[in-house]
């Protein structure tokens, strides 16, 4: 059987509870499964929420590559049973509101989905700073594969439309 591989990028937070543990749980989860390499993690940025309820605590925000074996949907399925291990639940979650462990998976190779499970790329991560600025210091050179954009392209654009009065 061939075996495909691609290149993933995982985007991390957490504003709840001891945040840096969850972070450090959800990379030693990924390390250990077999069908994931990490490649590359970002440093962990302290971040102001964006949209939500107001009032909710800051997150600690980074990113990872890896290089994976796992069908898109699996591997969506391995982050969402590690949001639970740490005690995430959404049936009791506000949209946008604090959790202990947000997983969104970024790109998968030039994988293209909008299913009731996963969208892919990840609907909102071209304009949100606090998932491209970790991506920019581990993978400039990434490739949006709807727009075609580099990671560095998409955050030097975000960048400069933050700067704007
Ligand atoms: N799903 C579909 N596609 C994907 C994908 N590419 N990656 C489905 C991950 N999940 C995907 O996810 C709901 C469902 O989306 C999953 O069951 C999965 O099947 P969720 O994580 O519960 O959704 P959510 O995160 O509550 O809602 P939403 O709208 O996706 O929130 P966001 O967009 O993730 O925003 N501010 C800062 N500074 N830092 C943050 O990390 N995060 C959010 C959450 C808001 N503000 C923030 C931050
Ligand atoms: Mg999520």
């Amino acid at each position: 059987m061939l075996v495909v591989r691609r290149q993933a990028a995982i985007a991390l937070g957490s504003n709840v509870g001891d945040r840096q543990a969850h972070l450090t749980y959800a990379m030693e989860r990924l390390r250990a499964a077999a069908e994931v390499r990490v490649l590359a993690v970002s440093t962990w940025y302290e971040t102001a929420p964006v949209g939500g309820p107001l009032g909710q605590g800051a997150y600690l925000n980074g990113a990872c590559l890896v290089d994976t074996t796992l069908e898109a949907h699996a591997l969506l399925d391995l982050l969402l049973a590690i949001e639970q291990e740490r005690g995430r639940d959404r049936t009791r979650e506000e949209r946008h509101g604090p959790r202990t462990l947000d997983l969104d998976l970024i790109v998968c190779g030039d994988l293209q989905y909008d299913d009731a499970r996963l969208t892919l790329p990840h609907p909102r991560w071209t304009e949100r700073l606090f998932v491209l600025e970790p991506l920019a210091h581990i993978a400039p050179d990434l490739v949006d594969p709807r727009s075609g954009r580099t990671v560095a392209q998409l955050a030097a654009h975000v960048r400069a439309q933050e700067q704007l009065p």
